[in-house]
């Protein structure tokens, strides 16, 4: 399938593809690339930054029913490195024994995945940063995994809301400074997730193209 080259946030896509679904460890990719992977609440806008961050529009399946991936989901980005959608934290209508179960998945996943470079862990802009997430960060903080705190849905808050919470969600999940905000709708905050993103991945840069756009 031909893929046409799409440029989001400054960082130009060349190919994204869907290449598995992990229900355990033994179902992680074979091929050995660097991975940044995305956390938070269910319903937080995690499959759709991804859609958004990869210029795309259906390549990561959004559910109508929050709560129901159960898996890990990997997508090849440029054939250099994986973004990773990990299922919702949290949520209520799966039953306690699932949850413990998605739980003890992910916290695997995070411990043991060497080629995991840095976590993004969204935040709703609208609720500040709630004990899930101030729990869920710290138990990620504690494997040494490097976590970026973000805060989703930026056309959702007026400009008093948005400093208003921004600060909350910094102070709550003890951030050194203001988190970024993006918006999948609005398209923006991409450029800074993008740099953050790569940056995780071997220290590549948005600028590693010198900008005098030869190859
Ligand atoms: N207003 C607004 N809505 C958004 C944004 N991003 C996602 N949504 C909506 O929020 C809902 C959840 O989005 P998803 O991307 O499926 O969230 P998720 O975190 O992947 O959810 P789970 O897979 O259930 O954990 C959907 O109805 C999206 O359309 C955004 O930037 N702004
Ligand atoms: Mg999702």
């Amino acid at each position: 399938m031909s893929f046409s080259p799409v440029t989001v946030g400054g960082f130009t896509i060349t190919s994204a593809e869907f290449v598995k679904a992990a229900v355990n460890l033994k179902g992680l990719p074979k091929e050995r690339l660097p991975q940044v992977a995305f956390l938070g609440r269910s319903n937080v806008g995690k499959s759709s930054l991804l859609n958004t961050l990869m210029g795309q529009k259906k390549l990561v399946k959004i559910s109508a029913t929050p709560g129901k991936t159960r898996e890990i989901n990997f997508f090849k980005v440029n054939n250099q490195f994986f973004l990773v959608d990990l299922p919702g934290v949290g949520f209520a209508k799966v039953s306690n024994s699932k949850r413990d179960e998605m739980a003890d998945f992910i916290r695997e996943y995070v411990e043991k995945c060497q080629d995991l470079r840095g976590l993004v862990y969204l935040v709703d802009i609208r609720h500040g940063g709630t004990p899930i997430d101030i729990e869920t960060v710290e138990s990620i903080r504690a494997t040494g995994c490097p976590v970026l705190v973000v805060a989703s849905k930026r056309d959702k808050v007026n400009q008093s809301e948005l400093a208003k919470n921004l600060k909350l969600i910094q102070e709550r999940l003890s951030l050194p400074t203001k988190p970024i905000c993006v918006s999948s709708f609005k398209k923006t905050g991409l450029e800074a997730l993008w740099q953050e993103i790569l940056n995780a991945i071997n220290g590549m840069h948005v600028g590693d193209d010198d900008g005098t756009g030869a190859d």
